[in-house]
């Protein structure tokens, strides 16, 4: 079994519209010019720079934005140009929501169980509901259609659409999600930050997205077993330092956990538990607060960083530049690396564009892992190599704005410039036809 990064392209929309409550980069750099195509190209970089440390990397494709149809179902009506018109003079806030290119955040995406772990033998995919935020709920739908399309083989791999969508059930994907093993045993932990049925403490300024009862039923669905199963709750007061999913600080793969003091409640007793059910082969590092700021990690996202297998059976770290530069983040990576535990190296990239919405190098990818068997059974052309990259830069050249802001989502150009980008990509991934624009007249 190989764990192959299926990263979010990010979409011609990409932009700075303050969308997500309690994500504090999202809120600092709303109104801010967007560069979507140089966006995009970082994304990619990102990509070939893992794909170059022998990592195995594929990708996912964006999402049509602006989702002229979410505005008609909230009672726009016209044909495209009309919808966007009245949009853009009366309700600039719902064109702002329905032009998100966040599908790019593909940690969001789903939660993912290899069929290694599952009692069926199948590779499950849930997708997530996105409930607490509008502007990604809109994605779930389009989601689905895409990993059906990759994940096509019902005998090998399950994918289950999204939850329904309740505030019972607010799902957020992988990024609440960690599988951890040990020559003992594997635990998936599934971090949740509320719950109807079990009543706890709540984040004071900030939505807490993921609700337990979420976790389990996908638990259920990928048919895992209670014993391989751990709950536990994040830190409210992490959540109100802006770590409004887990991955923001705390990083798991194979038998290494990072993580920070805040990232859960009890993380002592929650060390214990995956002690004592993984073994001694578990290897743990944990930052307090006074060595690296909650405040700080949240800024600077040193937890948010891509923790990568190589085929010697040493990890290396992927982190965002933004950690470079500050002086407790690094010194937090830099310990990490000299402690007795796998990590050997930490490589820096720039995915800045991203980061200003609050999306480090975890975010943008969700990790899928798959037997050889598996990967082949998947005919959509979505593995990396050097023939795609080169592909997908022309194709960005070709089709993405260097600018836009919030007032370009009403451009009729800019609609039928993204559905063109997107027809053609669609080929050239081999997906078939996935968007509602492909399949049927509005
Ligand atoms: O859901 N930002 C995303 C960032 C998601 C990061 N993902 C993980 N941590 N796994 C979010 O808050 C902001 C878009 C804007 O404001 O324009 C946004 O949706």
């Amino acid at each position: 079994m190989q764990e192959y990064n299926f990263d979010g392209l990010v979409g011609p929309t990409h932009s700075y519209a303050g969308l997500s409550h309690g994500n504090l980069a999202s809120a600092a750099h709303a109104g801010h010019v967007g560069n979507p195509r140089a966006a995009a190209l970082q994304g990619l970089e990102k990509m070939r720079f893992v794909a170059s440390l022998g990592a195995y990397q594929a990708v996912l494709p964006p999402q049509p934005r602006p989702d002229v149809a979410a505005l008609r179902s909230l009672g726009l009506t016209g044909d495209d140009r009309a919808v966007l018109a009245v949009a853009a003079r009366e309700h600039p806030q719902l064109l702002r929501l329905c032009s998100s290119a966040s599908a790019m955040w593909t940690a969001n995406a789903a939660t993912v169980a290899p069929s290694d772990d599952s009692e069926d033998r199948k590779l499950h995919l849930t997708v997530a509901n996105l409930v607490s935020m509008f502007h990604r709920s809109l994605e779930a739908h389009t989601t689905t259609r895409v990993l059906r399309r990759i994940f096509a083989d019902r005998e090998r791999f399950a994918v289950h659409p999204a939850l329904p969508a309740a505030e019972l059930l607010s799902d957020e994907g992988a990024a609440n999600h960690t599988r951890l093993c040990t020559d003992a045993a594997t635990v998936h932990l599934f971090a949740y930050g509320r719950s109807t049925f079990r009543p706890g403490a709540l984040p004071r300024s900030f939505p807490a997205r993921q609700s337990l009862e979420a976790s389990e039923a996908v638990s259920r669905l990928h048919r895992l077993l209670p014993e391989q199963c751990v709950f536990w709750q994040q830190d409210p007061a992490g959540i109100d330092a802006g770590a409004f999913h887990t991955d923001v600080l705390a990083v798991g793969n194979a038998n290494f956990l990072m993580l920070h003091e805040r990232a859960f409640v009890e993380t002592q007793a929650l060390l214990e538990q995956l002690q004592r059910r993984l073994g001694g082969g578990l290897r743990l590092c944990v930052a307090t607060e006074g060595e690296l700021a909650a405040a700080t990690a949240v800024k600077t996202y040193p937890f948010n960083s891509q923790l990568l297998s190589l085929a010697d059976g040493s990890m290396v770290i992927v982190a965002p530049s933004e950690a470079s530069s500050d002086a407790q983040a690094s010194r937090f990576l830099e310990r990490v690396v000299d402690e007795a535990n796998p990590v050997r190296a930490v490589h820096y990239i720039d995915v800045n564009a991203s980061m200003k919405n609050g999306g480090g190098p975890a975010c943008l990818r969700l990790r899928v892992p798959l037997t050889d068997g598996e990967r082949q059974a998947v005919s959509a052309r979505v593995f990396f190599d050097e023939a795609l990259y080169a592909e997908l830069k022309a194709w960005i050249e070709r089709h993405y704005r260097d600018r836009l802001t919030p007032t370009d989502f009403a451009d009729p150009a800019l609609l039928n410039e993204v559905y063109s980008a997107l027809d053609e990509l669609t080929r050239l991934l081999a997906l078939g036809s996935v968007y509602d624009f492909q399949r049927s007249a509005p």
